[in-house]
């Protein structure tokens, strides 16, 4: 990067952390996209004289409200109520809702402004958006969740639309809470829409929608492997995270024929030398889906693992890293480890797993990486084909939804080979990854004027 182009960043960054004080993930996240397209602004100036960049970290909208809701005791509690609407350029908003008690305004933001990039290199007609909540649903009963839920969404209705806004899941948010959302959402509005993704089987969503993300994941990784000739193949992966991510990110590395061998959770991993079977992964299916337990168990029923209490997976021995948990759980300590582990390829289920200082590491040993905009788009891609299957009023079969996240992943891995491959021939996936979902954002915003 020439010097002028270094002080475009420096002061592009320099008045965002001004403007927008104390949002660290949202600055770490911000600067990782400009620091990879200033080079390319710099060839197209008009993009420079519309001001795109200043334009595309300004959210359209952000909407924050008061969730007050009753636990099962009578007493009342309230929570925070986000949705950010980042950009809406190419499509309706588009993106997960968290529930997690870390849930802040930074955290909300740096996921909305991801997005807005990934939703771009899915070549799905879809914006930005991102929302959450910082209620826990953990220890909570169904009961409670549902009141949450439906308290939550009797603010949001009114900012939401299959033409205009469609959330999902995330964090916190699975099969039972996009449940108790949509419910709400159709008493209030009283009309059946696709408004919500990641909806029941029997009510509107699409086949491999919870598959998706993990699966999709997976797919990136082959084509990753593919360009040093390489697959899963007896391979071994490590695995952060036990949710609806991490359980089919194993699930399907496992049926491409490698060997995960850990799973964790907020309070620490499990490492099973003998690897992952179907059956292992059916236990911890049950285990955090329906039993909603902590991953600490699996021990009990499978005591060739152990538990490591408060730690992360990272020293583990490997050949691949799949994060799946959440955001910065790959530190330069634990880059460190995986790097003295062996670990040569590192593809990222979560939002922004990895810390920049690691990311760094791993580029510089010429490792494999992907940024989870990239690797994880399999997600909010089968999303769009969810709200595509409702708008034509059909349902496709899972070998249908398979083949297009298939095509979409490669596609995806494709245009970060094109924009991110080096001089030495060394594929930048985070370079290749922003420039790919910048363009298509820049020209509708410059196409469509300054709104
Ligand atoms: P889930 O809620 O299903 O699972 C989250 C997992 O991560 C749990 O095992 C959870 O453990 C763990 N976790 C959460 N917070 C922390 C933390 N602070 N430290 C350590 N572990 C933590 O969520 P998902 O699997 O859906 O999401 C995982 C990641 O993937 C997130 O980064 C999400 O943004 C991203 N993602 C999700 C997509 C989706 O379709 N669901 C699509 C694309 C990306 P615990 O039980 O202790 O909380
Ligand atoms: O981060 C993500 O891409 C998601 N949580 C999925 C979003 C979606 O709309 O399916």
């Amino acid at each position: 990067m020439d010097n002028f182009t270094k002080k475009y960043v420096e002061s592009f960054m320099a008045e965002l952390i001004a403007k927008n004080p104390g949002e660290k993930e949202f600055h770490q996240a911000v600067r990782e996209v400009v620091e990879s397209i200033a080079p390319y602004i710099m060839a197209y100036p008009h993009l420079l004289d519309q001001k795109i960049m200043e334009r595309m970290v300004e959210p359209e909208r952000v909407i924050l409200f008061r969730v007050p809701w009753v636990d099962d005791k009578g007493e009342i509690h309230v929570n925070k109520g986000y949705r950010v609407q980042m950009n809406s350029a190419i499509g309706p908003y588009k993106g997960g809702i968290r529930f997690h008690s870390s849930v802040n305004l930074s955290i909300m933001k740096f996921l909305a402004f991801e997005q807005t990039f990934k939703n771009s290199l899915t070549t799905l007609p879809m914006g930005g958006g991102k929302g959450g909540s910082d209620f826990s649903p953990r220890g909570k009963s169904d009961n409670e969740v549902m009141r949450f839920c439906q308290s939550f969404m009797t603010e949001l209705q009114r900012h939401i639309g299959p033409d205009t806004d469609v959330p999902a899941g995330d964090i916190g948010v699975g099969g039972r809470e996009v449940g108790y959302l949509f419910g709400q959402y159709k008493r209030i509005r009283d009309e059946w829409t696709g408004t919500l993704t990641g909806k029941g089987q029997c009510w509107g969503g699409s086949l491999l929608r919870p598959e998706a993300t993990g699966y999709g994941a997976c797919y990136f990784a082959q084509d990753m492997l593919a360009t040093r000739g390489e697959s899963f193949e007896g391979k071994t992966v490590l695995i952060s995270g036990s949710g609806n991510v991490a359980q089919y990110a194993a699930e399907k590395a496992m049926r491409l024929g490698a060997k995960v061998v850990t799973f964790s959770d907020s309070n620490g991993f499990v490492y099973d030398p003998e690897g992952m079977t179907e059956e292992k992964i059916a236990f911890v299916k049950n285990l955090k889906n329906v039993r909603r337990g902590r991953i600490k168990e699996y021990v009990n029923q499978y005591p060739q693992a152990q538990y490591f209490e408060g730690q992360r997976p990272w020293g583990i021995p490997c050949d691949i890293a799949m994060p799946c948990a959440t955001q910065n759980e790959i530190e330069l300590a634990d880059a460190e480890k995986l790097v003295a582990g062996g670990c040569w390829c590192v593809t990222e289920g979560a939002n922004m797993p990895t810390t920049p200082e690691a990311i760094a590491l791993f580029q510089s040993k010429k490792m494999l990486y992907s940024p989870g905009k990239a690797s994880n788009a399999g997600g909010v891609a089968t999303s769009g084909l969810e709200m595509t299957q409702n708008s034509i009023r059909q349902r496709w079969t899972s070998e249908e939804v398979d083949q297009h996240l298939h095509t979409i992943m490669s596609d995806i891995h494709a245009a970060c080979v094109k924009y991110g491959t080096e001089e030495d021939g060394y594929i930048n996936y985070v370079k290749g990854a922003n420039i790919a979902g910048f363009i298509k954002v820049a020209n509708a915003m410059v196409e469509q004027g300054l709104v």
